[in-house]
C-alpha cells in the first residue's frame, strides 16, 4: 500500500479575554499557523469559537451577542489575513466561529479550508450543551442553547486535499453517534475544537474528571472508528474563568501521539500515517462484516430513556 501521510498540527489557543481585540487574536492564530508550517504541517486545527472569548459564559441579549461575537460572513475582513496566510503557506485548516446566517440564523459553526484557501465544508454544532435560562446563582453561564440554533445539517465527510475529513465541535465528541456517522462515511481524519470549563455548575464534579472524560472520549472514538483525531482547546483562564487544555492528536489505534503541556498558545504536531487505520477497518471494525443495525433501532427511534425491550 502506498504511503499516505498528513502533517497534522493542532493549534491550541490560550485565554482570549473580553478586552482582547480581534486583531490581536487573529495575529496569534497566524503565528500558530506559521509555526505549524515550519513544523511540516499540511493541515491545522484551531479551536471552537476561536475568534473571541467564550462568550456563552455571559448573559446578554441575542442582539448584543450577534453584534459583538458573530461573523456575518466567512471569510470577512476580520479573518481574511488568516485565509491569505494559509493560502500563501499552502496549509489547510479547521476553524470554529459563531456564524450568523442572514437566512437561517445563529449557529456554532466550523469550516474545513483546503490548501488553496477554499472553504470545502461547513458544519453547524448539533449537540448544544448548557441551558437557555439565566442561572442567577451560578458562577458563570453556559448559554449555547440560548445563542445558537441546533445545527441543521448532519455530520459529513469531505475530500480535503485528497484526505477524507470529518469535523465536529466540543460537546459533539461526547456522543458516540457523532463518530459512527462519520466512520460510516469513511472518515480518515476528524478535526474538532473545544471550550471545556473545568468547573461544573450543576454538581461539585472533581476537576480532574474533565480531562479524564475528554481524553477517554477521544481515544475510544478514534479506535472504534479507525480515525485520526486532531482536537484543539481554547483554554486557560479567560477573565477569571478556567477552561481545560489537553489538546491532542490521537491515532486510529486510540493512542495519544501528541499532547499539549500548557494552557497557552501551543502548537503540537504529528506526521500521521493515513494507512494506520486500514487494518482496523479491514478486521476488528470492518463495519460491513460485523455491524448488525437490525439490533440498533433504539439508537435512532428513541431520544431519551424508555421501557426495556425485555
Ligand atoms: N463545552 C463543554 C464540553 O462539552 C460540557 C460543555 C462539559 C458539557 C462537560 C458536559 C460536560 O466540553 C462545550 N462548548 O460544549
Amino acid at each position: 500500500m502506498s504511503q499516505r501521510r498528513l502533517g497534522v498540527a493542532v493549534a491550541q489557543v490560550g485565554a482570549v479575554h473580553v478586552s482582547d481585540s480581534r486583531q490581536r487574536t487573529l495575529d496569534r492564530l497566524i503565528a500558530l499557523l506559521q509555526e505549524a508550517k515550519s513544523r511540516g504541517a499540511d493541515f491545522v486545527v484551531f479551536p471552537e469559537l476561536t475568534l473571541a472569548t467564550f462568550f456563552p459564559r455571559y448573559w446578554m441579549s441575542q442582539q448584543e451577542a450577534e453584534e459583538r461575537y458573530f461573523e456575518h460572513s466567512m471569510p470577512n475582513p476580520n479573518v481574511q489575513a488568516l485565509f491569505d496566510e494559509a493560502r500563501r503557506l499552502e496549509v489547510g485548516f479547521y476553524l470554529g466561529y459563531a456564524e450568523l446566517c442572514p437566512k437561517e440564523g445563529p449557529f456554532n459553526t466550523s469550516i474545513l479550508v483546503n490548501k488553496k484557501g477554499q472553504i470545502i465544508g461547513k458544519y453547524r454544532k448539533v449537540h448544544l450543551p448548557g441551558h437557555s435560562d439565566h442561572k442567577l446563582d451560578a458562577p458563570f453561564q453556559h448559554l449555547e442553547k440560548k445563542y445558537f440554533q441546533v445545527g441543521n445539517d448532519t455530520f459529513k465527510v469531505w475530500g480535503v486535499d485528497e484526505v477524507q475529513m470529518g469535523m465536529c465541535l466540543c460537546n459533539d465528541r461526547r456522543w458516540p453517534e457523532t463518530w459512527r456517522v462519520m466512520g460510516l462515511q469513511g472518515a480518515e481524519f476528524v478535526a474538532l475544537g473545544y471550550n471545556t470549563p473545568s468547573i461544573n455548575i450543576h454538581w461539585p464534579e472533581p476537576v480532574h474528571l474533565r480531562m479524564h472524560h475528554h481524553l477517554i472520549t477521544l481515544q475510544a472514538s478514534a479506535y472504534q472508528n479507525a480515525v485520526w483525531i486532531g482536537a484543539a482547546a481554547k483554554c486557560g483562564v479567560e477573565d477569571g474563568h478556567h477552561m481545560i487544555g489537553g489538546s491532542v492528536i490521537v491515532a486510529p489505534t486510540g493512542e495519544i501521539v501528541a499532547q499539549a503541556s500548557t494552557e497557552e498558545d501551543e502548537l503540537i504536531y504529528f506526521n500521521a500515517d493515513l494507512n494506520l487505520g486500514q487494518p482496523f477497518r479491514d478486521h476488528v471494525f470492518n463495519f460491513a462484516k460485523h455491524r448488525r443495525p437490525e439490533h440498533y433501532q433504539l439508537i435512532v427511534e428513541r431520544t431519551g430513556v424508555g421501557a426495556s425491550l425485555a
